[in-house]
């Protein structure tokens, strides 16, 4: 029953995917001179191609959804963020994000701050973020360098004058400098 439905979607998404995609040879569409011509080899194996990629698509977003309902994933817009619920020092965390394909997490806006909060109040652990301070004190960036377009600073944050290089979210979901060979939780994004 379930596999005949999850067919039955594949099926009608293929049918809209299609009636939307412009392809110069779909099949069906009228020739040159206004009659329709049959299609293709290049049509079938296009449409297969395609189908493919639509019910990856699909399978995709059902691994997503039942990894979300467990609590496992949060996701925010295109962002994937996950955490292992390990508490560990600012480089040990970048570092076993960055083994499973991804980074620290770090916040560009206030959607991914609160979701990235949530995942803080879920564990009840303040966890450090992937932003460092650069070589002028109190100048932050993310982990490639870039300065920040986005902050959520504490009240009189950051406050360190050069000695707190790492940065940690309290659990109000704003940040303070801190020290780097702190336990924090790790949350990652992928
Ligand atoms: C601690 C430490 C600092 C933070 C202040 C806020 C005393 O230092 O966590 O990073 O700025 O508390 O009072
Ligand atoms: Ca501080």
């Amino acid at each position: 029953m379930l596999s005949y439905l999850s067919y039955t979607v594949v099926a009608a998404l293929l049918m809209t995917c299609h009636a939307l995609c412009n392809c110069p040879g779909a099949p069906g569409r009228a020739g040159l001179k206004g009659q329709p011509r049959l299609p293709r080899l290049r049509d079938f194996l296009d449409t297969g191609f395609h189908s493919s990629l639509v019910n990856l698509k699909y399978q995709l977003s059902r691994l997503e959804g039942v990894l979300a309902l467990d609590g496992k994933i949060k996701v925010v817009g295109e962002k994937i963020l996950a955490s292992n619920g390990k508490e560990v020092d600012f480089e040990s965390a970048l570092e076993s994000c960055e083994e499973a394909g991804g980074t620290l997490a770090t916040p560009v806006n206030e959607e991914e701050n609160k979701a990235i909060l949530g995942i803080v109040k879920q564990y009840n652990r303040y966890a450090y973020l992937g932003i460092k301070e650069g070589e002028t004190s109190g100048e932050f960036m993310d982990i490639n360098g870039t300065p920040l377009n986005y902050t959520k600073w504490h009240q009189n944050e950051p406050n360190g004058k050069g000695r707190e290089n790492c940065v940690e979210m309290y659990s109000d979901g704003t940040w303070n400098d801190k020290k780097c060979n702190l336990n924090r939780l790790t949350i990652c994004e992928f």
